[in-house]
């Protein structure tokens, strides 16, 4: 079955000047995220990415894969692609990948390179795998907090606007966790 996008318990965290984000929790089938989350883990070809923080190189706490769209990429990429441009109704033509090996791994708090994405596209995230929390804060004071636990299945979409007007990040926790990945679609400019 397929949801609406804005029916089928659809949360609008954020819906007014500063833009608008959405949350559905059963984006895919219990079924449909186990075979995603297993078949990707296993095919997609993961790189440890290292960046520098102050005055030496570090591990990125987690691992990354990118693919275009047109290019071979591992299934069910493309289906994930298909379903994810109807239900956003827009031209995604990249998707990053985000594994999460643990509750040690995380992303800070953080925006979108808006020169990185088409102007007024939105940025659409599946996760499979374990909950995470994903906290989102405005970036104008007084700080507003939408924070919301990420569910294996769920879709987030965000739009273009809420890339200037919010962070976003995946924080590490105190809890264990297992492996969490996130399946992110974006328009990027093309080369
Ligand atoms: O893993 C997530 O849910 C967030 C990913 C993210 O914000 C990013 O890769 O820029």
């Amino acid at each position: 079955m397929q949801l609406g996008f804005f029916g089928g318990g659809v949360r609008r965290l954020v819906d007014d000047e500063s833009g608008c984000i959405t949350y559905q929790p059963h984006f895919l089938t219990e079924r449909e995220e186990r075979r995603a989350f297993e078949a990707l883990r296993a095919s997609v070809v993961w790189h440890r990415e290292r960046r520098w923080m102050y005055d030496r190189e570090v591990d990125v706490p987690r691992l990354t894969a990118h693919y275009r769209f047109g290019s071979a990429m591992p299934d069910p990429l493309p289906e994930l692609f298909t379903r994810v441009r109807e239900t956003a109704g827009a031209p995604f033509n990249s998707v990053g990948l985000n594994l999460y090996r643990d509750e040690r791994d995380s992303v800070a708090p953080h925006n979108d390179h808006l020169n990185e994405i088409e102007q007024r596209q939105p940025i659409a995230l599946v996760s499979l795998g374990e909950t995470r929390l994903m906290t989102i804060r405005s970036k104008a004071r007084p700080r507003r907090s939408v924070d919301v636990d990420l569910e294996p299945g769920s879709l987030l979409i965000m739009s273009y606007e809420t890339q200037r007007t919010y962070d976003h990040g995946i924080p590490k926790q105190r809890k264990r966790a297992g492996p969490r990945m996130s399946v992110v679609f974006r328009v990027r400019p093309e080369p």
